[in-house]
């Protein structure tokens, strides 16, 4: 659809009302949330990437074009949180120390909530003893740790051997995810699984707590 062709541009030039109206139009219009995401934003978002990464584009614009990624989400909450009767159990969300990117974590998040989980966000840039005290506190059934740098990554094995310190890594399942994650890095930390995406994070979480 041409609002889809909308959004990706409206995105990348970081036109924040604009994403987040025609975002509401399409939900309206009854398409696909995941169509939207990924025909739109995603695709949007891919671009900025690209630009951001061969300096065409800088942090300023970077900043305004997940100024539009989060107005679209919050559009696009109800309809992917929307109440689910099932309790699938708590998970807390969180992006590791040093590290601020957060849309693909409040994705997974959003859908995690669709599932019938509870979900608790704690935020970006937090640190490993901060984290593992809220898994002793809230004692949720899913840990899921966000990253997007490969400098932030370790903090995903720093966390794991942090909840191994404190006796209590065998009370949570932890799930990894954000772009440089692969599999195999999932595995050299001891995470419990894998989430390249958000609807995958969502299939694993409710794997886990079977
Ligand atoms: Co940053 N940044 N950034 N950035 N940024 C990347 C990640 C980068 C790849 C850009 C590039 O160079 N091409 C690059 C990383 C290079 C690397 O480490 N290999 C980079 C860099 C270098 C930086 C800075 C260092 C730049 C600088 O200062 N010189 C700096 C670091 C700041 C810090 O964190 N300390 C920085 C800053 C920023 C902004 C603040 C400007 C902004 C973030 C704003 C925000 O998040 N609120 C930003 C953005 C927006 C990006 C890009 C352009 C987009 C990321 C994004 O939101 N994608 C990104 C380029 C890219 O990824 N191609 C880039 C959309 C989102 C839906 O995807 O987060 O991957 P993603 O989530 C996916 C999956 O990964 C998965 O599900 C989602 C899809 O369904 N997923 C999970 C993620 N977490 C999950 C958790 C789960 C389950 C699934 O459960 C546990």
């Amino acid at each position: 659809s041409e609002k889809l062709g909308k959004i990706a541009d409206g995105l990348l030039h970081g036109k924040i009302d604009e994403v987040g109206e025609l975002t509401q139009e399409l939900i309206n219009d009854g398409m696909d949330p995941e169509e939207i995401l990924q025909k739109g934003l995603f695709a949007g978002m891919d671009i900025v990437g690209k630009k951001f990464r061969d300096c065409e584009m800088f942090i300023p614009e970077v900043l305004r074009s997940a100024k539009a990624m989060h107005a679209a989400m919050e559009k696009l909450r109800p309809v992917l949180s929307e109440e689910s009767s099932s309790k699938a159990g708590t998970v807390i969300m969180v992006t590791v120390q040093g590290d601020l990117h957060d849309i693909g974590k409040n994705l997974a998040g959003m859908m995690m909530e669709g599932a019938g989980f509870n979900v608790i966000d704690m935020g970006i840039d937090r640190k490993t003893e901060d984290i593992v005290e809220m898994v002793k506190k809230e004692k949720p059934q899913i840990l899921g740790l966000s990253a997007l740098l490969t400098t932030t990554m370790p903090k995903m094995g720093e966390v794991i051997n942090a909840l191994k310190e404190a006796g209590i890594r065998d009370q949570v399942k932890v799930i990894v995810g954000g772009a440089p994650v692969t599999d195999d890095f999932a595995q050299e930390i001891g995470a419990d699984a894998y989430a390249p995406n958000a609807s995958i994070g969502t299939e694993k979480a409710l794997e886990l707590v079977k």
